[in-house]
C-alpha cells in the first residue's frame, strides 16, 4: 500500500505517518520549501534510516504531478492553514490553500483516471459548526464564522460532490480540537502548557491570553490519526465526527495546567485583545456516536493525560535548554 500524506511535517501528519508505517504502508509525505527547517516532527523517520520519502510541492500547484507518478493507494489530506484566527489576516489565502488546494487533489485523481484505485480522505473540521449549538453530529446544519471554517466547509462539499459525482472514494472526518506534545505553538493549549512551564521554571513571568470563555471539545491528535485510518479502511466512502463528546472552557484547560504545576493562574495570566477573533466560535463539543458504531472507534487518552503528556515534554524540552 503507498499513502501520499499532504501536511506530513505537521502535528497530524508526524502520528499518521508513524501509524501507517506500523501497517506497511509506503509513505510519501509533500512538504514545503522554507528558509528554516520544517520537519522536526518527523526527522526520527528520516534519519538515520529513511523510512519516508519526502516530496517537494505545495498545495497551491504541481500536486498532479506527484500523484500520477506515484499513483497512491491513499492521499490524505492534512495540508492547510490551520489558524483560525490568522485566516481573518490572509483570507485569500486560506481559500485557496484550504478550498481550492483539496479540489485540485480530486480532480488530479479523477483526470488520471484513479477514480477505482485511490482513497482520498480530506481534514474536515468542527470550525464548520461555527454558531450552531452543541452537541454537533453528522446532521448538524453548518454554520461557519470565520474563513477558515467556510474554506474547510467548500473543502467538505467538493469531497462529497466528487464522491457522488464521479464515484471516488473520497471521505471527510470531521475533526474536532484535538492536541498533544507536537502542537503547533500558537494555538491555545501548548500555548498555556508552555507559558505555565517555563514560569514554573523562572524563565517567564506573564502568559497573555484573549478570550478564556470559549469552550472546546479537546482529544488526542494520535487517537484522531486512528480514526482517519479506519475511516480510509472502511468498505465505503463516508463522512464522520470524531470527537471526544465532552468539552471544558479555556479557562478550565488554563486551571488545569496551573494546578498541575502547583501555580495559581490568576497571578500569571494577562488579556490582549490582539489574540481576540473578528468573530468567535463560542462552543464546539461532538457527538461520536456514529463512528463508536460504525467504525468501533474510540477516543483511548482522555483530558488528564493529554495534558500530562504535554506538561511532561515541555518540562523536559525546558529543562533541557536550561
Ligand atoms: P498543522 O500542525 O498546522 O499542520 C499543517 C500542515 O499543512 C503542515 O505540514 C504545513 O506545512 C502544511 N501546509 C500548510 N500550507 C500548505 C500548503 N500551501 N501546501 C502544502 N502544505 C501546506 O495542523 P494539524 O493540527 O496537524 O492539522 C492537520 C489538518 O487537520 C489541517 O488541515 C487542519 O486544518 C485540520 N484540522 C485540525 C484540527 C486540530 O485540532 N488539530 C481539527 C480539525 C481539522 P509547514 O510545516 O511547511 O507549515
Ligand atoms: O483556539 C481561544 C480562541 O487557536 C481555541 C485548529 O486546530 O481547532 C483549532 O482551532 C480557543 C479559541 O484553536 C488564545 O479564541 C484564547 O476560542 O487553539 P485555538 P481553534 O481556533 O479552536 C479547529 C477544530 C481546527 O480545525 C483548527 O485547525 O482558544 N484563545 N486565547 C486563544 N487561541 C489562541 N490560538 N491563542 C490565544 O492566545
Amino acid at each position: 500500500m503507498k499513502s501520499l500524506i499532504t501536511g506530513i511535517t505537521g502535528q497530524d501528519g508526524s502520528y499518521l505517518a508513524e501509524l501507517l508505517l506500523q501497517k506497511g504502508h509506503e509513505v510519501y509525505g509533500v512538504v514545503r520549501r522554507s528558509s528554516t527547517v520544517a520537519t522536526p516532527r518527523i526527522d526520527h523517520m528520516l534519519f538515520p534510516e529513511e523510512k519516508i520519502k519526502l516530496i517537494y510541492g505545495d498545495l497551491g500547484n504541481g500536486l498532479d504531478s506527484i500523484i500520477y507518478d506515484i499513483k497512491p493507494d491513499y492521499i490524505i489530506n492534512l495540508a492547510s492553514m490551520s489558524h483560525v484566527r490568522v485566516s481573518f489576516d490572509v483570507p485569500i489565502y486560506t481559500m485557496d490553500t484550504n478550498a481550492t488546494g483539496p479540489t485540485r487533489i480530486l480532480e488530479a485523481i479523477r483526470r488520471i483516471g484513479l477514480k477505482d484505485k485511490t482513497r482520498f480522505y480530506q481534514a474536515s473540521s468542527s470550525e464548520m459548526f461555527g454558531m450552531s449549538p452543541p452537541p454537533q453530529s453528522e446532521t448538524t446544519p453548518f454554520s461557519p464564522c470565520s474563513p477558515y471554517g467556510v474554506a474547510k466547509l467548500a473543502a467538505y462539499w467538493i469531497t462529497k460532490t466528487y464522491r457522488d459525482g464521479y464515484g471516488l472514494f473520497a471521505s471527510n472526518g470531521i475533526l474536532f480540537n484535538h492536541e498533544s506534545a507536537r502542537r503547533g505553538e500558537t494555538f491555545v493549549t501548548k500555548k498555556i502548557v508552555r507559558s505555565a512551564v517555563r514560569i514554573k521554571l523562572g524563565k517567564q513571568d506573564k502568559l497573555i491570553l484573549g478570550n478564556l470563555t470559549a469552550k472546546r471539545d479537546w482529544g488526542h491528535s494520535k487517537d484522531y490519526m486512528k480514526a482517519v485510518i479506519k475511516i480510509l479502511e472502511h468498505d465505503e466512502p463516508d463522512d464522520f465526527v470524531v470527537a471526544t463528546g465532552a468539552h471544558y472552557s479555556i479557562q478550565d484547560f488554563l486551571e488545569k495546567v496551573f494546578a498541575k504545576l502547583d501555580l495559581d493562574w490568576k497571578e500569571h495570566v494577562g488579556f490582549d485583545s490582539r489574540y481576540t477573533r473578528p468573530k468567535e466560535v463560542p462552543a464546539l463539543m461532538g457527538n461520536p456516536e456514529k463512528i463508536k458504531r460504525v467504525l468501533n472507534w474510540e477516543p483511548e487518552i482522555g483530558i488528564d493525560q493529554l495534558v500530562d503528556g504535554m506538561i511532561e515534554n515541555d518540562l523536559e524540552e525546558e529543562k533541557r535548554d536550561l
